[in-house]
């Protein structure tokens, strides 16, 4: 077992190498031993579309090779015709006697499918294999799966006293540069970044993404000038009362108001539509604060200042929970540091 989570381990490095390019497909990596247990090939899932982990693997090596061997994947691997032929039928070509396996997959199509076949044909199948650690790596991949919805994580970059500006709006920068190029990875995790019209206003970011998503009730923005609109697929959305200006390269999509406010369920149901699997909300405290009750996980980097200002902006806002027994509550996953600052990673209670 030990040493098959040291392959496990393996295949998770392998699928990352896939990160940011998979969706809507999981992130799969794939390690081939042979009878005598040497690692004869591996491989991984580089995008929709394209070889399977396990077809990319055994394709690098022969049935000769192979014959007798153990394959190790996180998950399970598929039975049915997609844009691919099913990799348990390769399996069983190359003549592997042993399948380890993190996760069973998820996919309706698959889900026990490609056990049930490996186990027809005679092959030892393992399951569970860091089980936790295969989920994790696709949680995007589970929640569109198994919730028919996109994954929604929540960037903040805050002080000790959990502020995100001055009460001037100053906020360049609260952290280190170490931490921002950092904000560059998380970004391309998911398939879309999100605003709002006062970040555009306050800050005018770029947020180099391929796809964009600016929430702007009011039309208020410089679509003509703001660096944000000059790069990517743009999703605009604004109260359905008003009247979109017409610009190319810009979708303007209405959306309804309530309490004043886009209504997030309908934006994130509409962008699900749309293809996007995934969405990183980089906002201010107040859409934050609407946006906690949709977030699954929250990357909240932390500097060692203290700005100690009633009137500075706080990082979750609006909420304006009275009682202690009535906080939103979290599970921190991971501490990393990005010296001077450190970065907690976070899911609702409910999650996972
Ligand atoms: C992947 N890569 O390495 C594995 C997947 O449309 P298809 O034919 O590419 O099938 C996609 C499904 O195949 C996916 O939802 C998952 O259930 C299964 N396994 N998919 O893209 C892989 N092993
Ligand atoms: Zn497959």
């Amino acid at each position: 077992m030990q040493q098959y989570e040291t392959y496990m381990k393996k295949c998770f490095e392998l699928a990352l190498k896939g990160e940011g390019n998979t969706s809507p497909n999981p992130m799969v990596g794939c390690v081939v031993l042979d009878k005598n247990n040497n690692v004869i090939s591996e491989g991984f899932h580089k995008k929709c579309g394209e070889d399977h982990a396990e077809r990319d693997a055994l394709l690098k090596t022969t049935p000769e090779k192979s014959e007798g061997g153990t394959l190790v994947v996180n998950l399970e691997p598929c039975s049915h015709y997609g844009k691919t032929p099913p990799c348990a039928d390769l399996i069983i070509e190359y003549g592997i006697k042993k399948v380890v396996i993190g996760m069973r997959d998820v996919n309706p199509i698959v889900a026990g499918n490609g056990i049930k076949k490996l186990k027809n044909a005679g092959i030892e199948v393992v399951e569970g294999v860091l089980e936790e650690e295969a989920r994790k790596l696709n949680e995007i991949f589970i929640t569109n799966m198994t919730e028919h919805r996109t994954f929604v994580a929540l960037k903040t970059a805050a002080t000790l006293d959990g502020k995100i500006a001055t009460s001037t709006g100053d906020s360049k920068w609260i952290t280190s540069e170490a931490a921002r190029l950092e904000v560059k990875n998380i970004r391309r995790r998911y398939d879309a970044i999100l605003t709002s019209s006062s970040t555009v206003l306050a800050d005018n970011p770029a947020m180099a993404h391929k796809n964009k998503i600016i929430l702007d009730r009011t039309l208020k923005t410089d679509f003509k000038n703001s660096n944000i609109y000059k790069s990517g697929s743009i999703y605009v959305f604004y109260d359905e009362t008003f009247t979109a200006p017409e610009i190319s390269d810009i979708k303007f999509l209405p959306a309804p108001v309530k309490d004043g406010k886009l209504d997030i369920e309908f934006i994130l149901k509409k962008i699900y539509y749309f293809g996007i699997m995934s969405v990183l909300c980089e906002c201010g405290g107040i859409l934050n604060g609407s946006l906690i009750d949709y977030t699954d996980k929250v990357y909240h980097f932390i500097a060692p200042k203290i700005i100690s200002d009633n009137s500075a902006k706080s990082a979750f806002d609006g909420k304006n929970v009275k009682l202690i027994k009535d906080t939103l509550n979290y599970s921190i996953d991971e501490i990393k540091t990005f010296a001077p600052d450190i970065l907690l990673t976070y899911y609702r209670q409910t999650m996972l």
